[in-house]
């Protein structure tokens, strides 16, 4: 059987010059096919991103038997386009499709007739066996994952595309302004178990066990002797900064260890740094992490309640003024200042004018920093992205999923005022709004109320998902969200608690 993988990403972004970002690797596509390759399964690799038009993919996977992609929602469309191309070159030949889609879009996969195997969850385990034999399985499938990560082998990075693009260091990946190429992108945890209502990750990815510090830095070490020199690292994981006894054991290890402390781009919250914040100094001081990136997403405490983020404003400006005190610092020694990546949301749902002001103000609060904007979008997978595609809010169509700051994406949202904001044109009214009180930024060490997910019986008989620390919470979060259209809930003290997890068994009652 003459199996080919297709690399999904932006169309020409291997032949032209594209954002950094665009470049990067899949790693879902490179560990599946290490896997395949050491179980004897071979695969060949075609890269969308190296295609000038679609012209060009017809005469490349004509004569393939089997065509295989990883498809995330931001390149459902891709995939589909790909699919039907490979079944007019090859009408016996089959498409098997897996990824994050599958899994939270599984309608929208079906739809597509060109799929003719759809694998929801983890592909690990059962890649081998529906790369060789498809037909013996049903249309859709659920896959298994490993235990642990250190289950996983390791990528073996030459069988990812190369770009062949000048000054593209392939198998490394060039730099992005985060630190000097050339880079390896790396991940060290699979899931981030907090449950922000924009992401909600834990529903659909499966929980597994961190690989061991000792087994990233001897990956990269590895990676050094082969391709490097390395110049930096970015580690791709949603939420780095989790279980203070891994992030101990990186603090100890990765100086002693690691051929050199490569700077680090990795994620952490607000809150946690809060909460363990010389943890954070220490391996900021002592691990060389250059580039942090935190989800402050919104200076309104409000707003945070919208987005479940369990974080307040005060947690932020906690952040900010630790990253600033260490920036002086290490500036005044005239060495590079660590800096913050940081995410910010705006036109979330229920967000005044105000409480959009208060963002911008919050961002300039920060000394050393690189500013990522988002407009809210509710992508299918997520709490609130989900209740509002059963209110019929969301704008985003399964051709455009993505939340860069220009696309409309929630009905009923002033749009034309974010990209003013965006523009400058409302400088002066941010400047006049206040920081948040410096009384208000000590250490947090006290534990906070666990948020449920709630969901509330309606009058009309459908159901309203709302979260927080108790059922009144979560109505004053939906309160928030609808502040002049507030929910018909029949009985506020008769609802279901339902947990993160389960969120996809609820989605055809909401409304
Ligand atoms: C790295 C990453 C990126 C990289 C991607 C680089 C690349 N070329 O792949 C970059 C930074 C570019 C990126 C960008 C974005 N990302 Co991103 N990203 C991730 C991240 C952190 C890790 C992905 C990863 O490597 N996972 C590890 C691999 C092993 O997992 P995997 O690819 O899913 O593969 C497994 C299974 O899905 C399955 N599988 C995969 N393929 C196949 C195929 C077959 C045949 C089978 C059987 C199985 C199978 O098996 C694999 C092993 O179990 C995830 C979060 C996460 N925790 O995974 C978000 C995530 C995928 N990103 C997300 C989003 C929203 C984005 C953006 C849209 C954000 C934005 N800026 O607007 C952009 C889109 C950019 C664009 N071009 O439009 C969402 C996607 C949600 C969704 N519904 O698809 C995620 C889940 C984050 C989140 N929680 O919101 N991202
Ligand atoms: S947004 Fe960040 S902190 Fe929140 S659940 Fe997703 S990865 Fe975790």
């Amino acid at each position: 059987m003459k199996r080919i993988w297709l690399d999904l990403g932006d169309l020409g972004a291997f032949a032209a010059s594209a954002s950094p970002f665009d470049l990067w690797q899949d790693h879902g596509l490179g560990l599946l096919r290490t896997i395949l390759l050491q179980r004897g399964v071979v695969t060949h690799l075609c890269s969308v991103r190296s295609l000038r038009g679609w012209d060009q993919l017809p005469s490349l996977v004509a004569g393939y038997d089997l065509l295989l992609m990883n498809v995330r929602s931001y390149t459902f469309p891709l995939a589909r386009e790909a699919a039907q191309i490979f079944k007019r070159a090859n009408p016996e030949g089959v498409v098997v499709t897996g990824g994050m889609h599958a899994t939270v879009a599984l309608p929208e996969m079906e739809s597509v007739g060109a799929f003719d195997r759809i694998v929801k969850g983890a592909g690990e385990q059962i890649i081998v066996d529906v790369a060789t034999d498809p037909l013996a399985f049903p249309r859709v499938i659920t896959g298994a994952s490993a235990r642990s990560m250190d289950d996983w082998p390791r990528i073996d990075r030459t069988l990812w595309p190369n770009p062949r693009l000048p000054g593209y260091p392939w198998p490394l990946e060039p730099e992005c302004g985060w630190g000097p190429g050339p880079v390896a992108t790396i991940l060290t945890s699979r899931v981030c178990p907090w449950q922000c209502s924009f992401c909600n990750e834990a529903s659909f990815i499966a929980n597994m066990g961190r690989r061991s510090p000792e087994a990233v830095i001897d990956e990269l070490n590895e990676i050094d002797d082969r391709y490097g020199p390395l110049g930096s690292v970015v580690i791709h994981d949603s939420m780095f900064f989790q279980q203070p006894s891994w992030l101990e054991r990186w603090l100890d290890t990765y100086p002693r260890r690691a051929h050199r402390r490569w700077p680090y781009w990795a994620a952490a919250r607000a809150d946690t740094v809060r909460r363990w914040p010389d943890l954070f100094e220490a391996l900021v001081r002592e691990t060389n992490w250059s580039m942090i990136s935190i989800g402050f997403e919104s200076g309104s405490d409000r707003m945070l309640r919208v987005l479940n983020k369990e974080c307040t404003a005060a947690d932020n400006y906690f952040t900010i003024d630790l990253v600033n005190r260490l920036g002086d610092e290490y500036a005044r020694r005239g060495q590079e200042p660590p800096k913050l990546w940081a995410n910010i949301m705006l036109a979330i749902p229920g967000e005044t004018r105000e409480e959009a002001f208060d963002t911008m103000r919050m961002v300039r609060a920060m000394r050393y920093r690189q500013i990522s904007p988002a407009f809210y979008s509710p992508y299918p997978g997520s709490a609130l992205g989900y209740q509002l595609i059963a209110e019929g809010r969301s704008l985003m169509t399964e051709d455009n999923y993505h939340r860069y700051p220009k696309d409309e994406k929630v009905r009923g949202i002033d749009y034309a005022f974010y990209r003013d904001l965006l523009a400058g044109r409302y400088d002066e009214e941010i400047g006049r709004r206040p920081f948040a009180p410096i009384s208000d930024r000590a250490p947090a060490d006290a534990a906070r109320p666990a948020h449920h997910f709630y969901l509330f019986d309606l009058r009309d008989g459908r159901q309203k998902l709302a979260y927080g620390a108790t059922p009144e919470d979560a109505l004053e979060t939906l309160r928030a969200r609808l502040p002049g259209a507030p929910p018909d809930v029949i009985d506020r003290d008769r609802c279901r608690v339902i947990k993160q997890r389960d969120l996809q068994q609820y989605l055809d009652h909401l409304g």
